[in-house]
């Protein structure tokens, strides 16, 4: 039982997937923050420090703490590091086990059994709930731990929660809408079902847009870790005042932040001056993005140059070597560093001139301009039926899920995506074999 703080409010910080014991991949070997500087230890790091600075009720774990088993001693240290600062600040920690920490979180509960501020709940899959207190306001929390790595039927199958004291949530890692899942898969219905106020989860690396009125969903990664995981991450902070959250936002402390970037290359008329011209790009991102915050310590960016160039043949050998050669760029303190980038350019001919050659890349053309046609034209919905069928492996992959939207909008916007950018690229490599054989 929490009694935290005299204050007029209860803050409380959640936490997603933090996998301590992991490392960033993919920074380049010379660059001047290491792999553990941007690692998710560090994220978890700033996590206590912000919990501790904004004396908190308590910190949220939602599964998938640690890495994996062999991460025994590193997660002892971190989480044991972070917990114990965390106890004695008043700060209690609350978590559950997600797939990867099945049986390492509860190893780490038992060094901390002398440490009563940590708790982890539903431990061997069961349901049981905590209920913190303070001057500001109160909040139950209703957590399930995975029992094993694969789960394969929905933990709120036949569970009945009934309402605690104050704002009542629910802390679970598990699969949302995927049935047939083997980490515990649940329907958003069920959850909705449960009667809790709200649901916060673990296992998507993709935090879902959480708001007091909309408080059901994913926290998102703490850190991300790899190119796929991009855009802003960190913890989420709920601010509750006596029985209602009153506030709910992510707090983007993570050192390290994946971006991507598309750059029109429309205006450059000196090819010499691809990087002066991608440098002034970079530096406008990197104000509107962190304007209000102090912003991540490195950003890794992936790069996309497109529009109507004169520059078709130069573009695509020049993104090669600027991966080679911009391993740090320097931009208000921040350390910059492109992973990959790539060509999507079209020569300045319009698609239409194009398109009334009669050769294959006449062909091509016409097909990209069918892709700008209205929905209920009919060519246009049999060239995207035609590709769905033949890309529908592609889109069952995981890295789709957990965007929200309609099924069919989405599919529909994956597909054409797709198309414009395989059919770009075939454009520019038919002009370039075009313009060296004059
Ligand atoms: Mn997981």
């Amino acid at each position: 039982m929490g009694s935290k703080g005299t204050g007029r409010v209860m803050k409380i910080l959640a936490v997603g997937d933090i996998h301590l014991g992991r490392l960033p991949s993919r920074i380049p070997e010379d660059f001047p923050c290491q792999a553990r500087e941007l690692s998710p230890e560090e994220a978890w790091r700033r996590t206590v420090d912000l919990a501790i600075g904004e004396q908190v009720a308590a910190v949220l774990l939602a599964g998938d703490v640690i890495e994996s088993e062999k991460d025994f001693f590193e997660g002892y240290r971190a989480l044991g590091d972070g917990v114990n600062r965390l106890a004695e600040a008043g700060v209690e920690v609350i978590a559950v086990a997600g797939n990867h920490d099945v049986e390492v979180l509860p190893r780490l509960a038992r060094t901390l059994a002398d440490q009563p501020a940590f708790t982890l709940l539903g431990e061997g899959g069961v349901w049981q709930s905590h209920t913190l207190k303070s001057s500001g306001g109160q909040v139950t929390i209703w957590g399930w731990s995975f029992p094993r790595r694969q789960v394969s039927n929905s933990p709120l199958a036949g569970a009945t929660l009934e309402r605690g004291a104050g704002l009542t949530l629910g802390l679970l890692h598990c699969d949302l809408d995927q049935r047939g899942s083997a980490y515990a898969p649940v329907m958003r219905r069920e959850l909705d079902d449960a009667g809790l106020d709200g649901w916060l989860l673990g296992h998507i690396h993709l935090p879902h847009q959480l708001r007091p009125d909309s408080l059901c969903g994913y926290l998102g990664c703490l850190s991300g870790m790899d190119p796929g995981e991009h855009g802003a991450r960190g913890p989420w902070m709920l601010t509750v005042a006596g029985d209602r959250l009153e506030n709910m936002e992510q707090i983007p402390i993570a050192p390290l932040r994946w971006e991507r970037l598309q750059v029109d290359v429309g205006e450059l008329d000196d090819i010499g001056k691809l990087e002066e011209f991608l440098l002034e790009k970079i530096q406008r991102h990197d104000v509107s993005l962190f304007a209000s915050d102090s912003g991540p310590d490195a950003v890794g960016l992936r790069v996309q140059f497109t529009g109507q160039t004169r520059f078709v043949r130069e573009i695509p050998d020049s993104a090669r070597q600027l991966v080679e050669n911009a391993n740090h760029i320097g931009i208000s303190g921040r350390h910059y560093f492109i992973e990959h980038c790539e060509a999507l350019v079209r020569p300045r001919t319009d698609l239409a001139e194009l398109a009334a050659r009669n050769d294959p890349l006449g062909l091509l053309a016409g097909k990209l301009l069918l892709l700008d046609r209205p929905q209920e034209d009919l060519e246009r919905q049999a060239l995207l039926k035609a590709a769905t069928a033949s890309f529908r492996s592609t889109l069952s992959e995981s890295r789709w899920r957990g965007v929200e939207s309609s099924d069919k909008e989405l599919l529909e916007a994956q597909v054409v995506e797709r198309l414009r950018r395989t059919g770009t690229t075939a454009l520019q490599t038919l002009w370039a074999q075009r313009e060296s054989a004059w």
